[in-house]
């Protein structure tokens, strides 16, 4: 049995393990790793990925109402991409030992979360352009930082994700463009989106650094290379430019240049909104998870229907190679 250091109440292999995080080595599945440290990145990798598959009902919803061809085959081609992003991360919890049935009926059970951005309903065109450029925007803050996460295929994963997600912000922001270069109507319907998603995408970095239950130890294994404040922060100081550039104005009273800080202040987040949504009572929460389940089993005949056709080819790969 491994015995335990009295002095700091760790493992020699947790400290060996910790050497290892410092160093900035890669852990990779094979590796040991303690359990916590599994079980805590199971827990952010497979809400991640149920963030990416929920994440494509909002846009999802507007793929047949695309107010040109053109339009149509980009907001198609970002909404496969997402279906592909939660594949990867799927696939990263794998090597952990989750199963994909194990994340799934989690999520649909209510104990997994996903971002709660995505409780919030899609009303207009300009949605996907603010979608595209807020909602993008704030993963792709978190996700450049994700991508020297400690867990290897985590953090190979994040490399392709945000090459992905910068064609899908840019093209959020041309819509946006687009519509403020608009008529007075258009300008008016992609300043209300902005509206409407500022604050939520605020929301998408978490709690503020002192109320975040696992960003100490998170940081210390450095599965989070950056806190959810320094990432907020980090948004804010791009986005206000990017709103400026094409005439919006970003909806917060108390938004001003902080010439000490060398950062922009801004004002505080609803927060009570924030612990509604997470916990299951947002606009949207009820008819995502509703969409999710019934497209879920309506799908069960094509997983069995692989399923039965693997095991058919494995059987005869076996014939034929005796
Ligand atoms: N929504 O202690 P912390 C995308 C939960 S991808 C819901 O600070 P942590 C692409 C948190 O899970 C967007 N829940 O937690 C796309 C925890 O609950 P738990 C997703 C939230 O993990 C674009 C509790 O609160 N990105 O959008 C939220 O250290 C367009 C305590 O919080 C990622 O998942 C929230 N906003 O930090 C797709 C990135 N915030 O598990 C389609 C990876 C916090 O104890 C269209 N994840 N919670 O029950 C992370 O970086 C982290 O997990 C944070 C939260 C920063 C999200």
């Amino acid at each position: 049995m491994t015995k335990i250091r009295p002095e700091t109440d760790v493992s020699p292999q947790e400290a060996v393990f910790q050497t290892r995080i410092d160093a900035e080595e890669k852990i990779e599945p094979k590796d040991w790793m303690p359990d916590k440290y599994r079980k805590n990145l199971i827990r952010q990798i497979s809400q991640h990925a149920h963030s990416e598959v929920i994440g494509m009902q909002p846009e999802g919803n507007w793929i047949t109402r695309a107010p040109t061809l053109h339009r149509k085959c980009v907001l198609l081609a970002k909404v496969q991409d997402e279906g592909g992003h939660g594949l990867y991360l799927y696939s990263a919890a794998e090597t952990l030992g989750a199963s994909r049935e194990e994340m799934v009926e989690a999520l649909h059970a209510g104990r997994a979360k996903y971002a709660s951005i995505f409780n919030y309903p899609s009303l207009t065109w300009a949605d996907m352009g603010a979608i595209g450029w807020l909602v993008d925007g704030a993963a792709i803050v978190n996700q450049v930082s994700l991508q020297r996460t400690s867990y290897g295929p985590y953090a190979r994963g994040m490399v392709r994700i945000c090459k992905e997600e910068s064609f899908h912000q840019r093209q959020g922001y041309h819509i946006m463009m687009t519509l403020a270069q608009g008529s007075a109507e258009q300008k008016a319907m992609a300043q209300d989106s902005l509206n409407r998603f500022w604050w939520p995408s605020l929301m998408m970095f978490g709690p503020h650094d002192s109320e975040s239950a696992h960003s100490a130890q998170s940081m210390k294994w450095k599965i989070k290379r950056q806190s959810n404040d320094e990432l907020r922060q980090k948004f804010v100081d791009q986005t206000v430019k990017q709103a400026e550039v094409i005439g919006l104005t970003i909806p917060d009273a108390d938004l001003s240049w902080n010439e000490e800080r060398g950062h922009y202040d801004f004002g505080e987040i609803d927060w009570e909104e924030f612990h509604r949504v997470i916990n299951g009572d947002g606009l949207c929460n009820r008819q995502r998870l509703a969409h999710h389940v019934k497209a879920h089993e309506e799908g069960a005949w094509v997983r069995d229907a692989i399923t039965a056709y693997e095991a058919k080819k494995r059987q005869r790969d076996a014939q034929a190679a005796a």
